[in-house]
């Protein structure tokens, strides 16, 4: 049995914030910061903090927006996180009401119904609760029998949940399986950090991996072969867990949302996704100048170009490494998922192409695929 992608979709936040604006209600905050601590700056009992720049963004990063679940807070200098109040357990929860959108675009797209879906996976790299799991819920708003469970793996959270998809298809246990990504990637970015306080936004990707036999000849991408790796770093982590509260000095620490050692991250992560990429490859008899498309993690732009380079051995096109980070900015595990969303339609029949996904952990996934 033979897996296929058959469907994607998309959710993306309505509200939007460009660098100028985040900018402008970071530098607020130094301000405001900066004068309430006027005298212990004086008697350098304290460092004044350094305002931020949409130039240094963009070419940092490509980076020029963001789409997010809440603008407001985010842009108040007084609160510097979204505004997104709990909700009654009656009612949906907002990455259940996310998922919904991009599972009913991959079903529409692969001309299915939830009646010809067994599973759900729900793969991203933070669950707004612990249980129950979010993909059960979805799974119930779908309307799907069958089975759901809750996965992250950070970054590379949709790769890997492809791959748990494929083999769930290959060994009979669903005939169809939604992978579904909410990232809401606000809730856990420090706002108040000016060396990460642009690097994230919001949205939700879902793709439908079905049984070959069971699509249309021609339709969406056969699935070649899925590659993940591992290797343990401390250089992107969020410390936020249950076990917050039993410790004394409770949740308001910076470490309790994301950190990390950009420069480091860039200079680790690209070498060893060049060498994934082109293990992967290699694995299933086929070259770098085979790849029509990559659909690259959408962490930052001077990375995704280098890693591109390393494994081409020339610049990559944006047609052949497409970028949707300067709308979106980094949406974690959905990242690869919106540029294959978004530049998969001209490929032709037998055109290759690879989803590749990087990020904390360290945590690398690659899937090749390939036309019908
Ligand atoms: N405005 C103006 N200047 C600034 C700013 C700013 N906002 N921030 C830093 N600077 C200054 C610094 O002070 C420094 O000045 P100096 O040279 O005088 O010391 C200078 O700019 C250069 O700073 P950096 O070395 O930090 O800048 P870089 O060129 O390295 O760019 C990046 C920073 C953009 C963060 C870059 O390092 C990067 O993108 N690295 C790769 C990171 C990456 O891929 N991370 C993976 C992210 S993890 C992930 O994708 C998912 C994680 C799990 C999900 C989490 C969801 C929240």
């Amino acid at each position: 049995i033979k897996a296929v992608i058959s469907g994607t979709g998309l959710y993306t936040p309505p509200a939007i914030i460009e660098n100028d604006q985040l900018v402008e209600a970071f530098n607020q905050y130094v301000e405001l910061y900066n004068d309430e601590h006027a005298e212990e700056i004086a008697r350098g009992e304290l460092t004044a903090l350094q305002p931020s720049s949409s130039a240094f963004i963009e070419k940092a990063s490509g980076i020029k927006r963001r789409h997010v679940i809440d603008r407001d807070g985010i842009l108040d200098p007084k609160r510097m996180t979204p505004n997104i109040p709990d909700r009654d357990n009656e009612e949906p929860s907002v990455q259940c009401e996310m998922a919904i959108v991009a599972c009913k675009e991959a079903l529409e797209q692969a001309g299915k119904t939830p009646a010809d879906v067994d599973a759900v996976i729900v793969a991203c790299s933070n669950l707004q609760r612990a249980y129950p799991a979010i993909s059960i819920e979805v799974q119930q708003a779908m309307g799907i029998d069958g089975f759901a469970y809750d996965m992250n793996v950070a970054c590379s959270s949709a790769t890997f949940g492809i791959q748990a998809a494929v083999n769930a298809v290959e060994k009979g246990s669903a005939r169809a399986v939604l992978v579904v990504s909410p990232e809401i990637c606000s809730g856990h970015l420090n706002f108040r950090d000016r060396d990460s306080h642009f690097i994230f936004g919001d949205a939700c990707t879902a793709i439908l991996v079905e049984r070959e036999e069971n699509t249309q000849a021609g339709q969406g991408f056969e699935i070649l072969g899925t590659r993940l790796k591992t290797q343990f770093s401390n250089n992107i982590r969020n410390n936020f867990g249950f076990l917050n509260r039993a410790d004394e000095s409770g949740i308001g620490k910076p470490d309790k949302l994301f950190i990390q050692q950009g420069r480091k991250v860039f200079k680790e992560v690209s070498p060893l996704v060049a060498d994934t990429i082109q293990g992967h490859l290699a694995s299933l008899q086929l070259a770098p100048e085979d790849l029509k498309r990559m659909w690259l993690h959408q962490a930052n732009l001077n990375m995704n170009q280098l890693i591109a380079r390393k494994v081409l051995g020339r610049d990559a096109t944006v047609e052949e490494a497409p970028v949707i980070l300067d709308e979106y900015a980094n949406t974690s595990s959905a990242g690869s998922i919106i540029a294959f969303h978004k530049h998969k339609d001209d490929l032709k029949t037998g055109d290759l192409g690879v989803i590749c996904s990087f990020g904390a952990g360290y945590s690398i996934g690659s899937v090749v695929v390939r036309h019908r």
